[in-house]
């Protein structure tokens, strides 16, 4: 699977290239491209943003600017998602869906927005990671990527996606591992006398 995100800050992702995310990267299981829409900036100061009509603080992503950047990729089969605190909350049932996309693009804004123009002529869903503000769907971009990855084959344990199932993925019960007492606290009894899973 192929992952596009559109952004002013690229340099942001680096998270990504660590513990599992990386080694599925590495293992060539997912494919992160990371697109700076100031290289499509045709001004030459680079200028990306300019201030709203109608007024209001702060500054607005050029639509075509952000077009551009889009149209550099070339592949076929790609959903458009924006990363708003406007948009559909994301769920697991939401993220399984995803998972099953060919390529995704996940457009990251920043500043107060951006045109809505491109937004309407570019972006197939709107998603939010939750209801508060952040500086930039960056963050929210790299939450998907996580868990939208985690379904894709050889990303996580045969183990994890089996538990998974059981547990419909968010109701675990508390998790103890060795020693038998820590700060006088024991294992619960019943989890001591039970196989791992590995021997089930
Ligand atoms: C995106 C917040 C998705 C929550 C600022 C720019 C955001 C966000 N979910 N805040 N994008």
């Amino acid at each position: 699977m192929k992952f596009f995100c559109l952004t002013l800050f690229p340099e942001m992702f680096e998270p990504l290239n660590s513990s599992i995310i990386g080694r599925a990267k590495e293992k060539n299981l997912i494919e992160i491209n990371l697109i700076n829409i100031r290289d499509f900036s045709k001004d030459k100061h680079k200028k990306v943003d300019d201030t709203p009509y109608g007024g209001g603080a702060g500054m607005i992503m050029k639509p075509d600017v952000v077009y551009d950047a889009y149209k550099s990729i070339k592949e076929k089969n790609k959903k458009v998602i924006y990363m708003s605190p406007q948009g559909k909350r994301l769920n697991q049932e939401k993220v399984k869906e995803l998972s099953n996309e060919e390529n995704l693009v996940i457009l990251c804004g920043h500043y107060e927005g951006i045109d809505q123009r491109v937004i309407d002529k570019i972006v197939d869903e709107e998603i939010s990671i939750g209801d508060y503000v952040l500086t930039g769907g960056e963050l929210p971009a790299m939450v998907l990527i996580d868990a939208v990855s985690r379904y894709k084959d050889g990303v996580i344990s045969k183990d994890s996606i089996e538990e998974e199932s059981f547990t419909s993925g968010m109701l675990e019960y508390p998790q103890y591992t060795r020693p038998e007492v820590f700060e006088d606290i024991k294992v619960p009894e019943i989890l001591l006398s039970r196989k791992s899973s590995k021997n089930r």
